[in-house]
């Protein structure tokens, strides 16, 4: 299941196009737009949210709520493009003193505009932005879709918003949906949403921006999806590059990840136990759900870092392109935390690479085909 997105960020609006999706998954505009207002949400976020309503419009793949086994197209609306005809047009002239020419430290203007040799920094932002994750939230959609039925379920919480973390969690996997739903800032734990909520009230404040940390899980993953055998291929490989595609995103863990290299073999590893009604199952989960590049049946942890937007309200210094001279980089409207909504992304792009990766495990174009696969792949590996 591939997918590829188009549109930029005041542009008419943004498009993705899935390829490799099985026929007969149920799928629904609903489906689509539950993840497109999760994505919306979150304390913290800036003007452009109350200005859209996105709304995934499938034109192509899907008939009666099903699949058909063609191409899923999806096209969601800006909105804010009425307020943007003049800057974004197509065609005609630039009118004088619309170019940004202030890069801003850490965004992907000015390596963006010396690439390609624009000298307009809007040429690189409109595309660089954030906004375009509305597009992998709606092609996310339909991996989910698919994994549902398969049982595979994807969640994700926030655990840190700059130095606020909540305490501890032994099992992801455990965490009420309700409780984490119902947070402004996706925390499961209430008290620390109080706290997160203040510490992105005092960065607003002083012209701030904050970064996080979350988690995505995956739950009800058969052991054997992904390989050992060639390194493209390893699941934790093509996991942490499609997190690390996140805007903003700076590092993936698995699992216990960076504190696994503090603590000796036998306090690392989840030992292997048998039972007639279980199969084959561990009592701890360090290796957060993948071994040898593979799944091994239990929960898939998968933790990632954001930074702080780099669009600051007080900015940071920057040398316009034109000039050269010293300057402040350019204020454009934006989030002073997106987090949670980066964790809905992160869920999306979870969900895209597993769904490839269940297709590469149990083949077939047609829903029917896969689970009567991975049904007769169950029944031999519980003998
Ligand atoms: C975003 C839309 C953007 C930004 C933000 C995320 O809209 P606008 O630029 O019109 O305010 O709010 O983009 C960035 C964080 C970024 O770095 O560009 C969205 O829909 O998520």
């Amino acid at each position: 299941m591939q997918h590829i997105t188009a549109g930029e960020s005041h542009g008419p609006c943004l498009t993705t196009i899935v390829t490799g999706v099985p026929a007969g998954i149920s799928l629904t505009c609903a489906d689509i737009d539950h993840d497109l207002a999760r994505r919306q949400r979150g304390y913290g976020r800036g003007g452009r949210q109350s200005i859209e309503s996105d709304h995934g419009r499938v034109t192509s793949g899907v008939r009666f709520g099903r699949t058909i086994g063609s191409p899923i197209a999806i096209v969601i609306e800006n909105c804010d493009w009425s307020n943007w005809t003049e800057i974004m047009s197509h065609s005609g002239e630039k009118s004088a003193g619309t170019r940004v020419t202030q890069p801003r430290p850490g965004h992907a203007d000015l390596a963006g505009i010396l690439k390609t040799g624009s000298d307009d920094v809007r040429d690189v932002l409109e595309r660089a932005s954030a906004r375009e994750t509305a597009a992998r939230v709606a092609a996310g959609a339909v991996a989910k879709a698919f994994l549902r039925e398969l049982g595979v379920q994807i969640a994700s919480y926030v655990q840190a918003i700059g130095s606020v973390t909540m305490p501890a969690v032994e099992d992801p996997a455990s965490l009420a949906e309700a409780s984490i739903e119902e947070s402004e800032l996706r925390c499961p734990d209430g008290p620390t949403t109080e706290l997160m909520k203040a510490a992105i009230d005092a960065a607003r404040e002083a012209g701030e921006s904050l970064g996080g940390v979350f988690v995505v899980t995956a739950t009800g993953l058969v052991p054997g999806i992904g390989t050992y055998a060639e390194a493209a291929r390893r699941l934790d490989a093509q996991i942490a590059a499609a997190i690390m595609s996140i805007p903003a995103i700076k590092a993936v863990e698995i699992g216990d990840g960076f504190a696994l290299a503090a603590v000796v073999g036998s306090k690392a590893h989840d030992e292997i136990h048998y039972s007639q009604e279980r199969g084959y199952h561990r009592y701890t989960n360090h290796a957060g759900g993948l071994e040898g590049g593979m799944t091994n049946g239990e929960t898939l942890v998968v933790r990632a870092a954001m930074k702080p937007i780099p669009t600051l309200m007080r900015p940071l210094a920057s040398v316009d392109i034109d000039t050269h001279e010293a300057v402040d980089a350019s204020r454009e409207r934006s989030d002073v935390c997106a987090v949670p909504a980066a964790a809905v992304v992160a869920e999306a792009e979870l969900a895209l690479v597993l769904a490839q990766a269940y297709v590469d495990k149990f083949g077939g174009d047609a829903m029917v085909d896969i689970i009567a696969a991975r049904d007769a792949y169950l029944a031999r590996i519980a003998r």
